[in-house]
């Protein structure tokens, strides 16, 4: 069933989105007329293939946001050395990006920042004046989540990891709740973690992290292993609305899917609603077959607040970038009537 806004471009939504801007040039294609999916992917995937840059092995697990009139980037690429790495990147269209052929140097006056092992699966936030950077960054060749900051997509600034190693997905809100930013984080172990939940955590300066609250952590089949945030939520009337990647562990090894959720507006760790199964899992050839076989993993998502529309961007079997779509209304339909909470 088509949503009302997707029937009347977005003319009438049912939800409203909060604190969004509008992005006439947001990439987008319509649901193919014979699928029924909530989230339908481009059909062009991959739209950023391996070996864009000559240096590089892989680029996926990257984030995204509109930027004077286009869209600007921070991407993992991983080289032919097989180094985990963050490079920047530009877009006019959202879909044909230009990345940047060395990767990014943080400028930081904190000595023990100073010396970048690796980074991955970044995220970009917009907040009050300038875009943050969260990512999985190496302290002591362990993960926890970096924070940085840029004005420009040129030059790049490190501030204090949020929190001791072991921790990836650390996901930022777009605006303050209750005076303090707001971060979600998956604390995890050293190597590749067999469990995981969801956290938020808050901070007054984006340096000090504490009131760490519960969120939600794994359930049945798709996400029975570990569950962890994906792009920055979507603030609506109803709450914020996210989408997270959920783990299951079969005979093969591990297979990451992803869904959405709806979390109270004022209490983020209070889950309203909670996708019953999947909303993507790897299917298509991409996603299945790569570095690291079926993966989808969701890092970030653009919203048109005059259509309601959203481009979600996920890293495809740890190789390279996909691209799917829906709009607010349709999934919040879809949470109605399939949520588990
Ligand atoms: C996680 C991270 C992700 C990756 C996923 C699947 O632990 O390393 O970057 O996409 O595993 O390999």
């Amino acid at each position: 069933m088509l949503s009302l806004s997707e029937k009347k471009g977005g003319s009438s939504m049912n939800v409203k989105i909060l604190n969004e801007k509008s992005i006439p040039n947001l990439p987008w294609q319509d649901r193919p007329a014979d699928c029924q999916d909530v989230i339908w992917r481009y059909k062009a995937n991959p739209i950023i293939k391996r070996n864009i840059l000559p240096t590089s092995n892989s680029v996926f697990n990257s984030a995204v946001v509109p930027f004077e009139g286009g869209f600007a980037g921070v991407f993992r690429v991983d080289d032919k050395e097989r180094n985990m790495q963050l490079h920047a990147g530009f877009s006019k269209d959202g879909m044909n990006w230009d990345i940047q052929p060395e990767r990014i140097q943080f400028e930081t006056d904190i000595p023990e920042m100073a010396e970048f092992q690796y980074g991955y699966d970044p995220r970009v936030c917009f907040i009050e004046d300038r875009y943050y950077i969260t990512w999985c960054n190496a302290y002591g060749w362990h993960p926890t989540i970096g924070v940085g900051y840029t004005f420009d997509f040129k030059t790049f600034h490190q501030l204090e990891n949020a929190y001791l190693p072991f921790n990836r997905n650390g996901v930022l809100f777009p605006r303050r709740i209750g005076g303090n930013y707001m971060m979600f984080s998956r604390p995890s172990d050293s190597g590749h973690t067999p469990f995981g939940d969801i956290y938020i955590s808050q901070s007054p300066d984006m340096t000090y992290w504490g009131k760490h609250r519960h969120v939600m952590g794994p359930s049945k089949g798709w996400e029975s292993t570990k569950i962890g945030a994906g792009p920055t939520p979507i603030e609506t009337d109803r709450g914020w609305l996210i989408f997270y990647h959920g783990v299951l562990t079969s005979c093969n090894g591990f297979v990451y899917s992803f869904s959405a959720a709806l979390l109270d507006k004022d209490e983020p760790w209070k889950v309203l609603k909670r996708g019953r199964s999947y909303l993507i899992s790897p299917q298509e050839l991409y996603e299945c077959v790569g570095d690291v076989p079926n993966v989808t993993f969701p890092c970030a998502n653009l919203v048109d607040a005059d259509t309601g529309r959203i481009a979600i961007y996920y890293g495809c079997a740890d190789t390279c970038t996909g691209l799917c779509f829906t709009t607010v209304d349709t999934v919040m339909d879809w949470l109605d009537h399939n949520s588990q909470v």
